[in-house]
């Protein structure tokens, strides 16, 4: 059985101890992955301090570690993949596509600028408007997409000059400790540590006087936990949360040209996306016929082990999420909501669920007003774009939402009257690292990409000069 080894202080060390890492393929573990002690953490947290003063120097010696930092974790992409699907669940052609996308992510935050302003340069004087590190930041990243998440909010802290503890979810942790084997030999001791462990291994890292931002993805309750854990210290934060996007196909849209792109914004990675299409809003002269179109979308891809050949989707990727998703169908089912396609578990063992398409459920259903994040997918209708709009609108969430139609310009205008981070048109999960990501309400606090990133990964300082 592989060795799975913790990055502290530029080592890869064991745990006093170890946890199971289960594989949702087969329902079992297959692996065991380090407990982090407090001993341990405090090691990580203070090498992260230690090493924070010469990594915050010099910015051309860090973009230079990690462009090598992306292409050796490209190198040991087909390795790391392969742990990645084992824990995760997801098809092993998805898994190194994220593993390779984190490698190019790295290196596009390794060339983010760091700009400082000019407000003031004569003869009076100079005033300058720079950005800052924060110093060691802590990263927590979630089960679904264990280091791509983890990857892009790392690179951007660490381009910025700050040093990171980076904890994974305790379903997902070995993926990450394989990136820190790479990681080891990239970057000087100190400036990247990560710890793996189980709950509350993460209160205690937010807790620590230490650090001094907080880098969070993963699920709204845990979200304000974080927010309340960051009070005492002021330290700042950056919050990724859940969502419970909804699209609103209009009656121009075509269901045939529709049906496969609308069925992958929702069940890509199983449905686990923050930012998945989580339930439909279609005008009801064209309901029918876009549900029997996904349905036959959703037959046809096929659910099981990521290992195996033709394999388009994974299970879900662990135990109570598992039950979480099997209890919401149950719930349609009791209040009579129509199962169209799908709605089982695959067998006793592995956390398969079939591709499931809902219909006849309201806005208070659970199913429509909770975030599911599993392949079961909800469809409303409407008769007036107004009605349709507020309902999408009605939720604590704003992560996104998509509008979907044959007439753009109507379907954009549409999309502006969404409270969202970003709202798609005729698409959806459609991500690039050149816009601003992030959510509104509840979804989160903050944005990743580009300046944005930059702007939440550092904190301005004036520098004012008098010349005369
Ligand atoms: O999230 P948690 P989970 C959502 C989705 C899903 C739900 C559950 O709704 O159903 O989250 O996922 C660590 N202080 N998303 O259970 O519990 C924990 O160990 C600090 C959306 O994974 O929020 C893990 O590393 N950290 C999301 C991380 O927080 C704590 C993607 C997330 O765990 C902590 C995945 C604490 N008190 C799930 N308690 C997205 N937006 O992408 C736990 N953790």
């Amino acid at each position: 059985m592989t060795d799975f080894r913790m990055l502290i202080n530029g080592e890869m060390v064991s745990g006093n101890e170890t946890f199971p890492v289960i594989n949702p393929a087969l329902g079992e573990p297959f692996a065991e992955a380090p407990e982090c002690s407090d001993d341990q953490l405090e090691a990580a947290i203070q090498s992260a301090q230690d090493a924070f003063p010469a990594w915050s120097q010099d910015l051309a010696k860090r973009r230079e570690m990690l462009m090598a930092l992306g292409s050796a974790i490209q190198a040991k992409a087909p390795e790391i993949a392969k742990i990645l699907t084992q824990e995760q669940g997801k098809p092993l052609d998805k898994a190194t596509a994220e593993v390779m996308g984190s490698a190019i992510q790295v290196q596009i935050a390794a060339k983010l600028e760091i700009p400082t302003e000019t407000i003031r340069d004569d003869a009076k004087g100079l005033i300058e408007v720079r950005r800052k590190p924060f110093g060691p930041v802590a990263a927590i990243t979630p089960w679904n997409y264990p280091v791509a998440i983890a990857m892009g909010k790392v690179a951007t802290a660490l381009v910025a000059g700050n040093t990171v503890i980076l904890k994974p979810s305790p379903f997902t942790p070995l993926s990450t400790l394989m990136v820190g084997e790479v990681i080891k030999d990239a970057l000087p001791p100190g400036v990247m540590n990560i710890v793996s462990g189980r709950d509350p291994l993460g209160s205690k890292l937010t807790a620590h006087p230490t650090i001094r931002k907080i880098d969070f993805t993963g699920s709204v309750g845990t979200g304000k936990k974080v927010a309340a854990a960051a009070a005492p210290d002021l330290k700042r934060f950056t919050l990724e949360l859940g969502g419970n996007d909804p699209a609103i196909v209009l009656a121009n849209a075509n269901p045939k040209e529709i049906a496969t792109r609308l069925f992958w914004g929702a069940f890509t990675n199983s449905g686990q996306v923050c930012t998945a299409v989580k339930r439909v809003y279609v005008h009801e002269s064209i309901h029918d016929d876009l549900v029997e179109q996904m349905s036959e979308v959703a037959k046809n891809a096929k659910v099981g082990n990521g290992m195996d050949e033709g394999v388009a989707l994974g299970p879900i990727n662990n135990k109570p999420q598992f039950n979480r998703v099997k209890e919401l169908v149950e719930d349609t089912v009791n209040i009579g909501g129509k199962i169209v396609t799908g709605g089982h578990a695959f067998d006793d063992k592995s956390f398969c669920f079939e591709n499931t398409i809902i219909t006849d459920v309201d806005d208070d259903s659970r199913i429509v007003a909770e975030e599911q994040f599993g392949p079961v997918l909800p469809f409303l209708t409407y008769s007036d774009i107004d009605d349709a709009i507020y309902r999408a609108n009605n939720t604590h969430f704003g992560l996104g939402a998509s509008v979907w139609s044959s007439n753009i310009d109507e379907a954009t205008e549409v999309a502006s009257q969404l409270v969202c981070g970003t709202a798609w048109v005729n698409q959806h999960l459609a991500l690039t690292p050149m816009a601003p990501f992030g959510g509104s309400k509840w979804s989160g606090i903050g944005y990743i990409h580009g300046h944005w990133g930059i702007e939440g990964a550092t904190e301005l300082q004036v520098i004012n000069v008098k010349r005369s």
